[in-house]
C-alpha cells in the first residue's frame, strides 16, 4: 500500500480547484492488468510498435498489423476498470467540471463511467474505412477476418488510432490545448511523458497558472516541474487521496 501519503497541501489545492484537467497514460490501466508500453513486460518489450504503429508498417503488411491490435484487443477485452479509473469518473460529480484527456486506446475510462473524455490517440474499439473514413464500433474478440474489411465499400478497415508519424485530430488537439490552458489543476497520472503532443500539455497547463500533480511509479522528465509529484499505484494514490477530500469539508 503507497506509504502514508501527507495530502494536507494537496487537499488545500483541490478544495479551491473548479477546472479540473486530468491526463493519463498506460500506467492509469497498468493494475487493470494491460501491460503499458515501456514497463518491464511492456508492449514494447514483445514487439517493436515503432515499427507496428505506424502507417508504414500497416500499408506493407495489413494483416501482422491487425494481428497485433487483435491480440491488445483480446487482452483488453477481458479487463475492468480499477479503482484509479472509478476515482477519476467519480470526480466528475466531486469537481465543478473535470475534462479527461487520455494517450490510451483501452477505452477503460468509458467503462468505468467517465463521460468527459477526450481520446488524443483514438480508440482500439473503433475501426475505420481505409476508403471511406467511416469509423465504427467493433468489440469482437478475435476479430472474424484479419485484415477486417470494410461492408460497404470492401475496402481494407484500419484500427481508429493515431500511429507514430500521424498527426493527431487536429480538433481533439486544439480542445485539449485549450482545456490543459484553462485548467486551475491539472493531474498527470501513470505517463512516461516521452510521447509528443501529448507531452507538452502539463506545461501549457503548468505555463497557464495550473498546479500539477504527477502520480507516477517512476520520476519523469515532468517530475521536476510538478507541483506534487506523488510516487506510487495510481490504484491506490487516486482512492486515498478521494478519502481525504470526502473528509475535508469544502472550505
Ligand atoms: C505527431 C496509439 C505530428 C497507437 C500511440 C516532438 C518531439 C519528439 C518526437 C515527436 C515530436 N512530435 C512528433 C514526434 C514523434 C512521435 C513521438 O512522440 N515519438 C516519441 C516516441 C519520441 N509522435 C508522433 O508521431 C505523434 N504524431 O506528433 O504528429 C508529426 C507527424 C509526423 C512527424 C512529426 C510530427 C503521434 C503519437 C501517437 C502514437 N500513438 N498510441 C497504439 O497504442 O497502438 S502512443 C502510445 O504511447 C500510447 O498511446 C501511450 O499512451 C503513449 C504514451 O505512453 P505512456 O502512456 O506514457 O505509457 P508508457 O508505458 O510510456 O509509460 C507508462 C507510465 O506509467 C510509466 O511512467 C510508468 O512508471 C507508469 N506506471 C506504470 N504502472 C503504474 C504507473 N503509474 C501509476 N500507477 C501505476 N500502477
Amino acid at each position: 500500500m503507497a506509504e502514508k501519503l501527507d495530502t494536507g497541501p494537496l487537499i488545500e489545492v483541490l478544495q479551491e480547484a473548479s477546472r479540473v484537467a486530468i491526463l493519463t497514460g498506460a500506467g492509469i490501466s497498468a493494475e487493470s492488468g494491460i501491460p503499458t508500453f515501456r514497463g518491464e513486460e511492456g508492449l514494447w518489450k514483445k514487439y517493436r510498435p515503432e515499427e507496428l504503429a505506424t502507417p508504414t508498417a500497416f500499408s506493407q503488411d495489413p494483416k501482422l498489423v491487425w494481428e497485433w491490435y487483435d491480440w491488445r484487443r483480446g487482452i483488453i477485452g477481458q479487463k475492468e476498470p480499477n479503482p484509479g479509473h472509478k476515482v477519476i469518473a467519480r470526480w466528475e460529480e466531486t469537481f465543478p467540471t473535470v475534462s479527461l484527456i487520455t494517450q490510451n486506446i483501452d477505452g477503460l475510462h468509458q467503462k468505468a463511467g467517465s463521460k468527459n473524455i477526450w481520446e488524443l490517440h483514438g480508440n482500439i474499439w473503433k475501426l475505420r474505412c481505409t476508403e471511406e473514413g467511416t469509423i465504427t464500433e467493433n468489440y469482437n474478440t478475435p476479430l472474424k477476418e484479419i485484415p477486417p474489411l470494410c461492408p460497404n465499400c470492401g475496402a481494407l478497415l484500419r484500427p481508429h488510432v493515431v500511429w507514430f508519424g500521424e498527426s493527431l485530430s487536429p480538433t481533439i488537439l486544439q480542445k485539449s490545448i485549450q482545456l490543459s490552458s484553462e485548467c486551475d489543476v491539472m493531474f498527470v497520472i501513470g505517463t512516461s511523458a516521452v510521447v509528443q503532443p501529448a507531452a507538452s500539455l502539463p506545461f501549457e497547463a503548468s505555463e497557464a497558472g495550473a498546479k500539477i500533480v504527477e502520480i507516477n511509479l517512476d520520476p519523469t522528465s515532468l517530475s521536476l516541474y510538478a507541483d506534487f509529484s506523488i510516487r506510487g499505484k495510481s490504484g491506490e494514490i487516486l482512492p486515498l487521496i478521494d478519502e481525504e477530500l470526502k473528509k475535508t469539508p469544502k472550505a
